[in-house]
């Protein structure tokens, strides 16, 4: 497979949808290998026990260190090459962007480590940082209940990124925040027919000119993401003009 991946949770059910549409059908053809597994099964006590409360006082509970580092442990035993890398989903972690996406869509391995509560006992991304890489993720300034969402949103970002799973790679450097259009957001898109309930399809996109054709998208891309994402536009740099030309 071009990409393995672990996900560890206590909701097996709630990755249900890897199994469905894009994703489902890159597990089905081979090209991603996943496994979701229930942080449950490396408990010992009667109640399969994966918290408790937070040394220091405080709301909410803490996930207990044992029960992940015995789960690590199995999924990544000592000596295990290539190296995975460590997802934790987590409010506190860096930005996901689709440059992060595409960072991660370059591994071979990937495990994921679902929180819930008030997240896992920090003692567990020290002690897994001593073998492999450690990346503490968030997908943006809101609050989920656990990682397990956000892994959804992840995956279907890396997945679609690996060679195979999207019919026209051209798909993929045409949308918005592709790297090569400055990560600008993509403008308006249109199909026949030509007049709709008396909208009219621009008629650049009706000329053939394919010049004047990709001079309007980016024209239209810098207007939508000066509109709605004043913080995406790029800084022009010398000698080369925001128009994508100059
Ligand atoms: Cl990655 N996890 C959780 N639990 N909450 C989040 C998040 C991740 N990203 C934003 N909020």
């Amino acid at each position: 497979p071009a990409l393995r991946a672990d996900v560890v949770t206590i909701f097996p059910d709630y990755l249900a949808p890897l199994r469905l549409s894009l994703i489902g059908r890159a597990a089905q053809t081979g090209i991603l290998d996943l496994a979701v597994h229930d942080l449950r099964e490396w408990t010992h006590d009667r109640h399969r026990t994966v918290d408790d409360t937070p040394y220091g006082g405080g709301a909410g509970m803490v996930m207990r260190p044992e029960p992940w580092g015995e789960a690590l442990g199995a999924l990544v035993p000592p000596g295990t090459t290539p190296v995975p890398r460590l997802v934790v989903p987590t409010p506190a972690g860096r930005r996901f962007t689709q440059a992060v996406a595409v960072e991660l869509a370059a591994e071979p391995h990937l495990v994921f480590a679902c929180g819930r509560y008030e997240g896992i006992d920090a003692r567990v991304a020290a002690d897994a940082a001593t073998r492999m890489r450690v990346d503490e993720i968030s997908i943006g300034d809101y609050v989920l209940n656990g990682g397990e969402a956000a892994v959804l949103v992840v995956l279907e970002a890396v997945v679609r990124l690996l060679p195979g799973v999207v019919g026209n790679p051209e798909s993929l450097t045409e949308e918005s925040h592709a790297a090569e259009h400055d990560g600008l957001l993509e403008g308006p898109v249109y199909t026949k027919p030509p007049v709709w309930r008396g909208h009219e399809v621009p008629p650049v996109l009706l000329s053939g000119d394919h010049g004047a054709i990709g001079r309007w998208r980016r024209e239209q891309a810098l207007e939508r993401t000066a509109r709605v994402r004043p913080d995406l536009v790029p800084v022009p740099v010398a000698g080369r003009g925001l128009d994508g030309l100059t």
